[in-house]
């Protein structure tokens, strides 16, 4: 099923200059973006984005990491874009994300990990709609 999913990069990624990295990698598999920007996580956005989490003891630096500096929001599309762009990141801690992925590739940290990929359907119409309004996102983009 062709689907939308959000994908961050997240501002560790952006002042290790990987921007072009991360997209690439998000091209070169065949993914499309339908949807890109620059912005800067406030308090508000990072409640919206990240506050299932809002009560685990590492709120607080998650929450000051994602507003420590610009992050990349994008929308992101294609052939089961949700769950390809998560085996493309790896799993949450570098320590478990294997090589070939982002973040067995990229990051040490658990925290600083780069990116972020919506985990469900759900997930992502909630998240997309958190950071693009509908048009916004591009429909038959590089078509
Ligand atoms: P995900 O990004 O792989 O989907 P989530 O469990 O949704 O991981 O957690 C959201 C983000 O919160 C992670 O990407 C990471 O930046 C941070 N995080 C999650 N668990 C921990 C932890 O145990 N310690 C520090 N930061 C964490
Ligand atoms: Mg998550």
């Amino acid at each position: 099923m062709i689907e939308q999913t959000l994908v961050l990069i997240k501002p560790d990624g952006v002042r290790r200059g990987l921007i072009g990295e991360v997209i690439r990698r998000i091209e070169a598999k065949g993914l499309r973006i339908v949807a890109m920007k620059m912005l800067q996580f406030d308090e508000t956005l990072t409640r919206r984005h990240y506050g299932q989490y809002a009560k685990e003891d590492f709120y607080p630096a998650l929450s000051r990491f994602i507003q420590s500096g610009p992050s990349v929001a994008m929308v992101v599309e294609g052939l089961e874009a949700i769950g390809i762009v998560r085996l493309m990141m790896g799993p949450t801690r570098a320590l478990d994300a294997a090589p070939g992925t982002i973040r067995g590739d990229l990051a040490l940290g658990t925290r600083e990990n780069i990116v972020h990929g919506s985990d469900s359907p759900a997930a992502a119409r909630r998240e997309i709609a958190c950071f693009f309004r509908k048009k916004e996102i591009f429909r038959n983009a590089n078509a």
